[in-house]
């Protein structure tokens, strides 16, 4: 019987379908392990169900040539070292779809929390501020109807947050992404194209939704902050590195843009200071997926994935959703 490790805590009913093909070493403590501590568990596994949290880089492949599965719990997978992978004849999967309505949802809420200063006004109800003030006109913040909101890209999350802010609020909706959309999506959509530098002109609440690459690092940083309206708030749902955390904090601080809600961070779980102490941040743990249906449905994705991928199963040698197919053939 072949053995995988699942490196995180799963939905154990889930898990259940899981041990009925293998035998399944999992982390119901959710421990954080360090790259030595995988890698010693990995040794005679055949199979990963991964999360964003940790690194399959070739190093990790080359310590453990059992290895024929990397089964992602997430959309992104910039924590998976593809090429390397595929180089080594390892079929890498992950979760499309099933959390692009969940995550849109989250995205436009951050948004939202955001320009309307939620999480400000929470914290001054909490400390018992408001008994010390009779001040009436206090966390006044930006529109969401009306107003227009920029997306930076365009994937199914970035739809989905278009379409939110367009039928639902009536927002004028602008986008930029590497490829421009067919005009079917487009009208789908209710967006419109922009270049970067009118995107970050216009946009009233800028939400971010691309895949982290090299050389999307630091797509936002202190030259794109300075583009954007004072009164501006920016959204980050996609990955930690996308905005230079270091220039988001002096923006807030200077008033550059007004205030930005951030569901990922450079270096998380660990967040820069400044963004913890400023008072127009709204700050969530990497939840953007994060409801009991979708993170359910994902963790049934990957197992399907690496049931299938580990030839079992009634999609055995053909997993759902990989993301190097050519490894497959
Ligand atoms: C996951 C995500 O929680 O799908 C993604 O890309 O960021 C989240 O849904 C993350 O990958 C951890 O597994």
């Amino acid at each position: 019987r072949a053995s995988v490790l699942a490196t995180r805590a799963t939905f154990p009913d889930i898990a259940d379908r899981l041990r009925q093909h293998f035998d399944v070493t999992d982390n119901p403590e959710d421990t954080i392990w360090s790259p030595v501590e995988l890698i010693a568990r990995l040794q005679g596994k055949s199979g990963v169900m991964s999360t964003g949290s940790e690194r399959i880089d070739a190093a990790l492949l080359d310590a453990c040539p059992g290895l024929k599965a990397v089964c992602n719990v997430g959309v992104g997978y910039n924590n998976i070292d593809v090429a390397a992978c595929t180089a080594r004849g390892v079929v890498v999967t992950n979760t499309p779809d099933v959390l692009t309505d969940t995550t849109a949802d989250y995205g436009f809420a951050l948004m939202m929390a955001t320009a309307r200063r939620i999480a400000e006004s929470d914290r001054f109800v909490r400390t018992g501020a408001w008994t010390k003030t009779g001040i009436h006109d206090h966390f006044v913040g930006g529109d969401i109807q009306g107003a227009t909101l920029g997306i930076l890209g365009m994937g199914r999350i970035g739809r989905g947050i278009a379409r939110r802010g367009a039928l639902g609020f009536g927002m004028r909706v602008v986008y930029h992404n590497r490829s421009r959309l067919d005009a079917a999506q487009e009208a789908e959509s209710g967006a419109q194209y922009v270049d970067k530098q009118t995107l970050l002109r216009e946009a009233d609440h800028l939400v971010l939704v691309l895949p982290y690459s090299p050389a999307a690092h630091h797509t936002i940083g202190a030259a794109e902050l300075a583009m954007m309206k004072p009164t501006a708030t920016l959204t980050n749902i996609a990955r930690g590195g996308i905005v230079d955390d270091a220039a988001l904090a002096a923006a807030l601080r200077a008033g550059t843009i007004a205030a930005a809600g951030l569901d990922v961070f450079e270096g998380e779980p660990k967040v820069h200071p400044e963004l913890r102490t400023a008072p127009n941040t709204v700050l969530t743990a990497h939840i953007g997926s994060a409801s009991v249906r979708t993170r359910r449905a994902m963790a049934a994705l990957a197992i399907d994935n690496l049931i299938a991928a580990l030839g079992f199963g009634p999609q055995a040698g053909k997993p759902l959703t990989p993301v190097n197919p050519e490894v497959l053939k």
